[in-house]
């Protein structure tokens, strides 16, 4: 029996050496409001197609890993309500037949199981405030400490501690590069304020410290930070101000655990009257466009 279910277009694909981006499925269940995340996971796949890049948006449906849904999966991720799954609930998953949206750290797993060396998503998990005593650290830090797969993401979500995140990161030697920019983005907005060592301008560039990674026999991540437009982010005033009101609503309701994530996200959408999930998609759309590039570069390279 195999534990996860590769479609047979990404089966194809990936046999044939073409390019392949994994999608994650938390951001379409848990981080964007019905019905715009039914249809941004459309568009996110079409965006791919559109460049020759197959999509292979992943989930756990009924017990079983799917590595590339069809119509109906795509449609089940966006309108049931599924668990948030990370790497340790997979196994839980499986064995009592559960379905789950895979968060940044189940979604980078699964693509690395099934040889997918791309994937694209919103915002990485991190650090989050406050974490010296909660000890609340997203897993998808460490989960890419072990999983050779770039995501290509806006940085970490502004609601994060992204100085420590950006610290945890160096521990786990996970390599953090800027797409044609130094300055590490703060997801809604262009500027974290936070300076990386190293930036690439091209796709190429990223696959060929790809194959270098795989040279030198590392089989970390590698976090490529891709910042929104200028003109498309966010008014960083009106982003404080929204956020301070989060915060303080999580506070009040007493948001624990991987609860934290989805209600900040949801509250802050309302929060803004819709604002910040417009540049919410606007930057996902970005990095999958970027991915798709990453993803064809890699595929050209025959590593
Ligand atoms: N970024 C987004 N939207 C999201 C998330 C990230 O733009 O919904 C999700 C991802 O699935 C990420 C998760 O892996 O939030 C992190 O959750 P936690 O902090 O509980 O690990
Ligand atoms: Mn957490």
């Amino acid at each position: 029996m195999t534990a996860f279910h590769v479609s047979a277009e990404v089966a194809d694909a990936l046999a044939a050496g073409r390019p392949v981006v994994a999608l994650e499925s938390t951001i379409i269940s848990h981080g964007l409001p019905r019905p715009r995340n039914h249809e941004a996971a459309r568009e996110f796949e079409g965006i791919l197609r559109e460049r020759g890049v197959t999509p292979a948006t992943i989930a756990v449906l009924d017990g079983v890993p799917q590595v590339g849904l069809d119509a109906e999966g795509v449609r089940r991720i966006a309108e049931e309500d599924l668990a948030k799954a990370s790497v340790r609930d997979l196994p839980i998953l499986a064995a009592l037949g559960r379905s789950g949206a895979t968060t940044v750290a189940a979604t980078a797993h699964l693509a690395a199981l099934a040889g997918v060396r791309v994937f694209a998503t919103g915002g990485l998990g991190g650090v989050h405030r406050g974490a010296s005593e909660t000890f609340d650290e997203s897993a998808d830090l460490t989960t890419l400490a072990t999983s050779p797969v770039t995501v290509v993401s806006a940085g970490v979500k502004s609601v994060l501690d992204i100085p420590a995140t950006l610290e945890r990161l160096e521990t786990l030697s996970v390599p953090v590069i800027g797409f044609g920019t130094t300055a590490f983005p703060a997801f809604w907005l262009r500027e974290s304020g936070y300076q990386l060592d190293w930036k690439v301008d091209t796709a190429e560039e990223v696959a060929a410290v790809m194959a270098a990674r795989d040279a030198l026999g590392s089989t970390s991540g590698i976090v490529l930070a891709n910042p929104i437009p200028l003109a498309q982010q966010w008014d960083p005033a009106e982003h404080d101000r929204v956020l301070a009101t989060a915060f303080a609503a999580a506070e009040a309701a007493e948001v624990r655990g991987k609860a934290v994530t989805p209600f900040l996200l949801g509250y802050i959408v309302e929060a803004s009257g819709g604002k910040s999930l417009e540049v919410n998609l606007d930057l996902a759309r970005n990095n999958v466009r970027v991915a798709a590039e990453v993803a064809t570069a890699w595929s050209r390279l025959g590593a």
